[in-house]
């Protein structure tokens, strides 16, 4: 879940060298890339790709004031957060990852949603419904979130397991939390959150934070969580005594679920209605102003001159008109209920939240009726060496 995509460039410097030898000898430094203490002061140009990768953090002065400052807060063992953060190396993928596109792209909602309501993603996403169907009944039974939703995000996310990211998770942070490249808005501070909250969960659930993996900005598993949105929301919903959304699709299940009601899903609430915007650009302004965010009611649309669907004229509670744009087509519209709201708390995007809710609503389509007998698409085989998501977490309409 979350953030962002690609590009830019910058030089090998001989800092680089010089960390890379300090990190082998055990010495510290703060080479003008790899910054030093300040928070704010680290930043860094994006290097280019094609410089090696194999510079480890060592013992550089502001990782190990970090480490220690996280072990206090959190409760671990700071000599152990020290060691593993000296094998941490910095990405320069990474960095170039988290940067804006150099030449954005039009918003394409026709675009995204061909990308991800596909029949490969719907009968992978039948299959991994039919698979876990008791976890998934469970979940529904006990937050009210049901098991196409739930069901939809895994499609979405990581394509059922196949795409997780192949980022050393404690490589990624790092690198965002001590190195953040500029040229951007700098959120370092964000990442050395992750960072300390993935370290405690590591800690706690004896992990090796050498083994983990994920998404470039360091999101995990299945659902792909970050670290803090783990230990703040993910369940053990199979009660083995650990939480893991790398190989349980029950934890992954419960969690999901339970993030969604934690956001205050509302059972039996549709997540839109169809709605023809105003046609006066004053009147569809207004509207359009509180984005994403449910703020009128049916008469307020109707003020306004928005012709909400039957269903949605017997709405009752806050819309938001969202809308859509579909490069250089005319955009699209939906009037967005609190239900649609909660959805883009997984992603901070109404066309995410979009691609979700009609990947649901066609897995809930073509799902044969619970009472019938099933047909089962085959497996398909398994799928070696996933390479960078394109994953709906880390990508941007
Ligand atoms: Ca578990």
């Amino acid at each position: 879940m979350t953030l962002r995509a690609p590009c830019s460039l910058a030089a090998w410097s001989p800092h680089a060298i010089a960390t890379l030898a300090a990190a082998l000898c055990g010495w510290s430094t703060s080479p003008a890339w790899a910054a030093p203490a300040a928070p704010t002061a680290s930043r860094a140009a994006v290097r280019h790709d094609s410089a090696p990768d194999v510079v480890l953090y060592g013992r550089r002065d502001d990782v190990v004031a970090f480490a220690r400052q996280a072990a206090e807060q959190r409760g671990f063992d700071a000599d152990w957060a020290i060691a593993q953060l000296a094998q941490a190396r910095y990405q320069p993928s990474v960095a170039r990852l988290v940067m804006p596109a150099a030449t954005p792209s039009a918003k394409n909602w026709a675009a995204y949603r061909e990308r991800f309501i596909e029949p490969q993603r719907i009968q992978a996403g039948l299959r991994w419904w039919q698979a876990n169907e008791v976890w998934l009944q469970q979940a529904q039974a006990r937050w009210g979130v049901p098991a196409e939703m739930v069901v939809a995000i895994v499609g979405v996310e990581t394509f059922y397991g196949r795409i997780r990211g192949n980022f050393k998770v404690i490589d990624a942070l790092a690198t965002l939390a001590f190195d953040f490249p500029s040229g951007r808005s700098d959120r370092s501070g964000f990442y050395r959150a992750e960072l300390e909250a993935f370290l405690h969960w590591c800690a706690t659930e004896g992990r090796d934070p050498q083994a983990v993996k994920g998404s470039y900005a360091g999101a995990m598993g299945l659902p792909q969580f970050m670290p803090s949105t783990l230990l703040r929301y993910a369940v053990d919903f199979d009660a083995d005594g650990h939480i893991d959304l790398d190989q349980s699709a029950a934890d992954t299940v419960g969690s999901i679920a339970h993030y969604f009601a934690q956001f205050g899903w509302e059972q039996g609430l549709p997540t839109h209605y169809g709605v023809r915007p105003p046609e006066d650009a004053a009147d569809r302004a207004v509207l359009l102003a509180p984005d994403i965010v449910p703020s009128f009611t049916t008469a307020q649309f109707a003020e306004r001159g928005a012709l909400l669907d039957d269903a949605g004229r017997r709405h009752n509670g806050p819309l938001a008109l969202v809308q859509l744009f579909n490069g250089d087509a005319p955009p699209s519209y939906v009037a967005g209920t609190r239900n649609f709201y909660v959805v883009t708390r997984y992603n901070w995007s109404s066309y995410y939240a979009l691609a979700v809710i009609e990947l649901a609503r066609a897995l809930k389509q073509m799902r044969p009726e619970a009472d019938a007998p099933r047909p089962v698409p085959p497996p398909e085989p398994a799928q070696a060496g996933s390479q960078l998501p394109p994953a709906a977490s880390q990508s941007q309409p």
